[in-house]
């Protein structure tokens, strides 16, 4: 015996365990793939990434455990499954506001993705000026016995978005939760100013990719690079010799 269990009970849980583990680990695999297919199509197509960076994560073993008590939730795997949505997580960051909206609806756009819950902090940001953009999907993945559908919470957010939340999640721990009020009062400025380089920053690419576009067809069309259309095809496409 080892504490209340025998060492067969302990295999079993361990196993067990594992199992619910994994398939946490499966979905973030899945989602890795189509996150990876979005990009390199989106790149191919428009000539331009919309992702800057991702990271995925499951919850730790303590983390998860940790919420149970916070949330007063029942101590079983079925329990932990149904209520905590966000064992699995994907953070992806983007350059401009427009692009997490780009993001999300590819995603939702997914036949096998079911969205859950969707929460815009940005359109409506938590009153310490946290914004990002919040969605739980649901996503089928298959083992050698049996097919489950697996929750993963995933957080869009701008770089400016992402810098501060990291920093604010580093002062929140600091001061183990008991922020001085001057502090949360910069936090909030900080998250009004983040809010408008987001707006500038966005500003300056449209414009800038005006030029751009018009650029790019100029280069393709005439100056014939390898990839431009050739002018014989041009012109029976347009009617014209
Ligand atoms: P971790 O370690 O990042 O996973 P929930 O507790 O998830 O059931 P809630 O709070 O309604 O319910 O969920 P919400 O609002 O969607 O927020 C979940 C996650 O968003 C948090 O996860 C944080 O990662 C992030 N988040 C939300 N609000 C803030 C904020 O004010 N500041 C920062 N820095 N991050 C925030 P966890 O579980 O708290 O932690």
């Amino acid at each position: 015996m080892i504490g209340d269990f025998t060492l067969n009970e302990l295999r079993t849980l361990k196993a067990e365990l594992t199992r619910f583990m994994m398939a946490y680990k499966f979905a973030l695999d899945e989602m890795n793939t189509k996150i990876n297919i979005l990009k390199e199509e989106f790149q191919y197509i428009h000539d331009y990434n919309p992702i800057e960076h991702v990271k995925y994560r499951v919850k730790t073993p303590e983390s998860i455990l940790d919420k149970v008590y916070r949330k007063n939730l029942e101590l079983s795997l079925p329990s932990i499954k149904e209520n905590i949505k966000d064992i699995a997580g994907i953070r992806i960051t983007c350059s401009f506001i427009t692009d997490i909206y780009k993001i999300c609806d590819m995603l939702k756009g997914q036949k096998d993705i079911t969205v859950i819950e969707s929460k815009d902090y940005i359109k409506k940001p938590k009153p310490n000026g946290y914004r990002s953009l919040h969605l739980i999907i649901e996503i089928p993945i298959f083992m050698s016995d049996r097919e489950e559908r697996i929750p993963v919470e995933i957080q869009i957010r701008t770089i400016a978005m992402d810098f501060w939340a990291s920093l604010e999640h580093k002062i929140f721990y600091k001061y183990n939760k008991e922020v001085p009020d001057h502090l949360l009062k910069e936090l909030k400025e900080a998250a009004t100013s983040a809010a408008e380089l987001d707006v500038k920053m966005e500003k300056l690419n449209n414009e800038m990719g005006v030029y751009k576009e018009k650029g790019r067809l100029e280069d393709e069309l005439v100056l014939g690079q390898q990839s431009a259309l050739p002018y014989k095809l041009l012109g029976s496409l347009t009617n014209r010799d």
